[in-house]
C-alpha cells in the first residue's frame, strides 16, 4: 500500500465505453484519481494477470492504491495492494487470513452486512446500488437513504457506489462518505481524464 488514505474518488475500469482496462486506468490516474480497482468479469486468468500487473506498474509510478475485485488469486499475482469483494465472493474471513495486512474492501447494502465486514476485518466498504446504473443492472438500489443507514452503522471508511456524477458529490459528503466510486461518469465522458480531474477537484473542495 502507498500512503495515500482510503477516501476521495474511486476508479473502477471497465472496458465498457470501448477503452481497455489499462487505457481505463490511465484515464483516471492522468485525472488525479489515486484508488484504482481493476473489474473485469469474464477474461481468462493469463490475460486478467496481465492486465492487473501492468495496472500495478501504472499505480505504483501515480503513487495510487491499486485493488483487484472478486479474484484472490489475480490480486495475490500482480502483487496488488489489495482485494474487493461482495456478499457472494469469497468469505471475508478467508481472504483475510490469505491476505495479512492487504487492504480488503466489502460491498455492504444493510447496516448487518456493515456491521459484520467491519467486525471481520475490512478495510472499507463500498455502500450501494445508489443509482440505476447500465453497468451493474442486476442489483438492488439503496439510495442516498440506504447509503446513510449503512454510513451511521460503522466507522470504517465508507465508499458510495452506483449511478455518481459530479453532482452527487456534496450530497454524498453531506452524507458522511468518505469517497465516491464510478465508472462511467469518467470512462463514460468525451474526455474521460478531465472527467476524472473534474470529480477530484470537486470532491477535494471545502
Ligand atoms: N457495483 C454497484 S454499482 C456498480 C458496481 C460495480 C457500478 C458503478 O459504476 P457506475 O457506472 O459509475 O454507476
Ligand atoms: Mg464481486
Amino acid at each position: 500500500m502507498t500512503g495515500t488514505d482510503l477516501r476521495g474518488i474511486y476508479g473502477i475500469t471497465s472496458t465498457a465505453f470501448g477503452a481497455s482496462h489499462e487505457q481505463a486506468a490511465r484515464f483516471f490516474l492522468e485525472g488525479g484519481v489515486r484508488i484504482i480497482q481493476y473489474r473485469e468479469k469474464g477474461a481468462d486468468t493469463r490475460t486478467m494477470i496481465r492486465e492487473a500487473s501492468a495496472i500495478r506498474e501504472l499505480c505504483r509510478r501515480y503513487g495510487a492504491v491499486f485493488i483487484v475485485d472478486d479474484r484472490i488469486d489475480v490480486a495475490m499475482a500482480a502483487g496488488a495492494d489489495g482485494l474487493h469483494i461482495g456478499q457472494d465472493d469469497l468469505p471475508l474471513s478467508l481472504a483475510r487470513k490469505l491476505l495479512p495486512g492487504k487492504i480488503i474492501g466489502v460491498s455492504a447494502k444493510t447496516a448487518e452486512q456493515a456491521r459484520e465486514a467491519e467486525t471481520g476485518g475490512a478495510s472499507y466498504l463500498g455502500v450501494g446500488t445508489i443509482f440505476p446504473t447500465a453497468t451493474k443492472v442486476k442489483t438492488t438500489l439503496i439510495g442516498l437513504g440506504g447509503f446513510g443507514l449503512v454510513r451511521s452503522a460503522v466507522s470504517l471508511p465508507v465508499f458510495g457506489i452506483g449511478g455518481l456524477k459530479l453532482e452527487h458529490v456534496g450530497e454524498l459528503k453531506r452524507r458522511g462518505a468518505d469517497g465516491m466510486a464510478v465508472i462511467t461518469s469518467v470512462l463514460g465522458a468525451s474526455d474521460p481524464a478531465a472527467a476524472a480531474r473534474k470529480l477530484v477537484d470537486e470532491w477535494g473542495k471545502g
